[in-house]
């Protein structure tokens, strides 16, 4: 057994979220969530939500191909907009809860460990009509609502929660929370740390909610953490290379886990001159609902110097500039392929959270497939996932708590940049961006490899 020091109660998982596999985008009650209009938009260039590789109607066969790869976890997403068509109704959607009812209670019936995304970028587009979503202050008071009629329903069954998917993306990349791109950059990240702002009350809130009712559980936020490496060792390179990683990684694991907003987080925020709103109760809404466990999504490293134009009073993202690691490949969208940058991005979270539990929540390889003879050989992710498996191996060595490594994704699915073009699954499913073709799952050399490492380590 090559990895006998991890735990024999190590999750060895896989990863989706709801709104790049279940497709039913209107079926059952569920109402529409920004994702879905994002996605519309681009439905000319790309596959949209509409359909997707249709978990809906595929779930049983799904769990049982689950099952088949030896998964302990599996993390997935509930869709808030099938639970709460609008976001505001006072009643949850009996039919949207059965839903996952039955997928939970199936994957537990099959030895699987469920791991919940509350909310990976689907927030009801009705909420964002009444009052600009998570701009307002209000979205804290319906995510709470969503929050505990989740806990309510699947609390007994759930242990692992995660409260919001990669909050730094949806800040940067802000129309995914329903705040325009096309308008400038002050005005745009006023909007959007403001509702970065409310995320982490309502996360707390949540949080608190979790730990008061399930004492036994561990809740968080899964975190997009690109362990950034500077461009040479002058101490100018190491500091933008910090900066950049403080605010974008960072700044959203310390709120999160310790309950503070860091000052070098406010300080650049003061220099955009956006003021944030807030009340003089939240220090300790954020500081009553911390944590107690860290998702983790992380793909790759980011190399960065420092802008030598830049001045020291311009934001962060004006401060830095981003390189191309020539020896490093890449995939065709440019994520680089460095194991040890995950040993040691895991090793710097230890650094400062010392034992708190971590689960792997999205790490994967993404490439353009194509089904030969019922078959894909792809060579490259599983060269991916057995380099990271061994490097998140050396860091447990290492003393880090990694509970739980779930690749992004079990199957192929909706790539939020690239639509169906860019794969990432264990399994293959046969349908292209325009034709829905059979829906087939078939399993890639990836799937065997993972199976059988799963086998012999567990
Ligand atoms: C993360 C998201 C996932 C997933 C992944 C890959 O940011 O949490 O939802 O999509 O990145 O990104 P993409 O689909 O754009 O390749």
């Amino acid at each position: 057994m090559k990895y006998n020091h991890l735990s024999k109660k190590f999750l060895w998982g896989a990863s989706t979220s709801a709104f790049q596999v279940e497709g039913a985008y209107r079926e059952d009650g569920k109402g529409l969530s920004i994702a879905d209009v994002r996605s519309f938009k681009k439905s000319d260039k790309q596959l949209d939500t509409k359909v997707t590789v249709d978990h809906y109607h595929h779930w049983r066969e799904d769990v049982q191909l689950m099952k088949e790869l030896g998964l302990k976890s599996y993390r997935f997403s509930i869709s808030w907009p099938r639970i709460f068509p609008n976001g505001d109704e006072m009643e949850p959607n009996q039919a949207g809860l059965k839903f996952y009812h039955q997928l939970i209670d199936t994957l537990l019936e099959n030895g699987i460990e469920p791991i919940v995304t509350m909310y990976h970028f689907d927030q009801p587009l009705g909420l964002i009509e009444k009052y600009g979503g998570w701009i307002s202050r209000k979205s804290v008071a319906d995510f709470v609502k969503y929050g505990q009629c989740l806990l309510e329903e699947f609390g007994k069954k759930v242990k692992y929660w995660l409260t919001i998917n990669e909050q730094a993306v949806l800040v940067v990349a802000s129309d995914m929370i329903g705040i325009d791109l096309d308008q400038p950059i002050k005005n745009r990240y006023q909007a959007a740390f403001q509702a970065n702002y409310h995320m982490w009350l309502a996360q707390a809130e949540v949080c608190k909610l979790c730990l008061n009712q399930f004492p036994e559980s561990k809740i968080g936020p899964a975190v997009s953490y690109i362990t950034t490496l500077p461009a040479s060792k002058k101490s100018y390179d190491m500091m933008a290379a910090k900066e950049l990683e403080d605010f974008y990684s960072f700044a959203q694991m310390e709120v999160a886990l310790r309950g503070e907003i860091p000052v070098y987080f406010q300080n650049e925020l003061a220099k955009l001159d956006i003021k944030i709103d807030t009340k003089p109760d939240d220090t300790e809404i954020l500081l009553s609902g911390r944590a107690n466990y860290l998702g983790v999504n992380w793909y790759c490293t980011t190399i960065v110097e420092a802008n030598p134009e830049a001045k020291e009073d311009q934001f962060i993202f004006q401060r830095i500039m981003r390189i191309q690691d020539k020896e490093l490949r890449h995939t065709d969208w440019g994520w680089n392929f460095d194991p040890i940058g995950l040993r040691y991005g895991l090793r710097q979270l230890s650094d400062r959270y010392g034992s708190i539990p971590i689960v792997i929540t999205e790490c994967g390889w993404s490439e353009e497939e194509e089904l030969i003879d019922n078959q894909v050989h792809d060579k490259d992710r599983v060269e991916y996932l057995d380099r990271h498996i061994e490097q998140m191996a050396l860091a447990v060595k290492d003393g880090v708590n990694v509970i739980s490594f779930n690749p992004w994704s079990f199957i192929d699915l909706l790539s939020v940049g690239d639509g169906m073009e860019k794969r990432y699954g264990m399994v293959y499913v046969d349908r292209t961006n325009f034709e829905e073709k059979t829906m087939r799952r078939y399993k890639k050399d990836s799937f065997d490899f993972y199976q059988k490492l799963i086998k012999a380590n567990s």
